[in-house]
């Protein structure tokens, strides 16, 4: 898997095209992510029902206190709205995914705070869920923290984006506190990522991925993730609408309609 400093992204697209993935180190500064994290954590602290997901979590689990917060954005009321949605339109965000897919609309903001012993998430494909038609999406993955196996870094299989997006079958909720789990094809390896903060991970909408729990003491692994699809896309899941237009308003598009790897409806 190919790691770039943010000034060298010209050669991203070759290697994204081959992997699937492809990770920009540099391309937040350290300072932009202590202002990302300052005000995630109070937050989280002051009202973490504004926007924690529901995940299905006993109150005694960690992640009950700090559940991974979903579409930021859409929360002009609050801080953390406007970072979210400021940083989903960011010019040198956007100049990558742009590279890498065409011009693209944001779909989805997301902060994970994984404080230490939390659960990870299991192995999986992000098109699944976004249903992101004719092409699929894109993920941003940015660390907050400096990230590593110890406190659950991301892990990704390189190449694994050529797979199609598959039924889940059920995941080790010991390890994962969601319940899909998708082994990639035989014959890949699975690469555990290493990222400082403002570092940037870019994968592809089917490629295998996931995390292993944070077993350090001390460390929280807090990451800021955005998905894209192309301005081209006919068709996502209802929960993605509307999407974000570079100059951060609104837009929409038809909402997918069953047909999913699994056959619901
Ligand atoms: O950050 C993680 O541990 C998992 C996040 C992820 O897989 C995703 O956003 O699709």
């Amino acid at each position: 898997m190919t790691i770039l400093r943010s000034q060298h992204i010209s050669a991203s697209e070759a290697d994204y095209d081959r992997d699937g993935v492809v990770q920009v180190n540099g391309l937040f500064t350290s300072k932009e992510m202590d202002t990302a994290r300052a005000a995630f954590t109070e937050q989280v602290r002051h009202d973490r029902a504004a926007l924690g997901a529901r995940d299905g979590l006993a109150p005694g689990d960690i992640l009950s206190r700090y559940p991974r917060f979903m579409q930021p954005h859409r929360r002009a009321d609050l801080e953390v709205g406007l970072l979210a949605r400021r940083l989903m339109t960011d010019r040198r965000l956007l100049g990558v995914v742009e590279r890498l897919i065409g011009p693209a609309y944001g779909a989805q903001s997301m902060f994970y705070f994984k404080p230490p012993t939390a659960r990870g998430q299991a192995m999986h494909q992000d098109n699944y869920f976004l249903r992101a038609y004719p092409e699929t999406c894109l993920a941003a993955w940015i660390a907050v923290d400096h990230c590593d196996a110890a406190n659950g870094a991301l892990s990704v299989v390189p190449g694994s984006h050529t797979m199609e997006v598959v039924c889940p079958e059920v995941a080790d909720t010991e390890e994962s506190f969601t319940t899909g789990l998708v082994r990639p094809s035989a014959g890949l390896r699975t690469v555990q990522t290493s990222m400082d903060p403002g570092d940037v991970l870019f994968f592809h909408g089917s490629l295998v991925h996931g995390s292993l729990p944070n077993t350090t003491c001390d460390r929280f692994r807090r990451s800021l993730i955005f998905h894209y699809v192309p301005r081209s896309s006919v068709e996502i899941a209802s929960w993605y609408l509307p999407l974000v237009a570079a100059d951060g308003t609104d837009r929409t598009i038809a909402a997918a309609s069953g047909g999913g790897p699994c056959g619901d409806t």
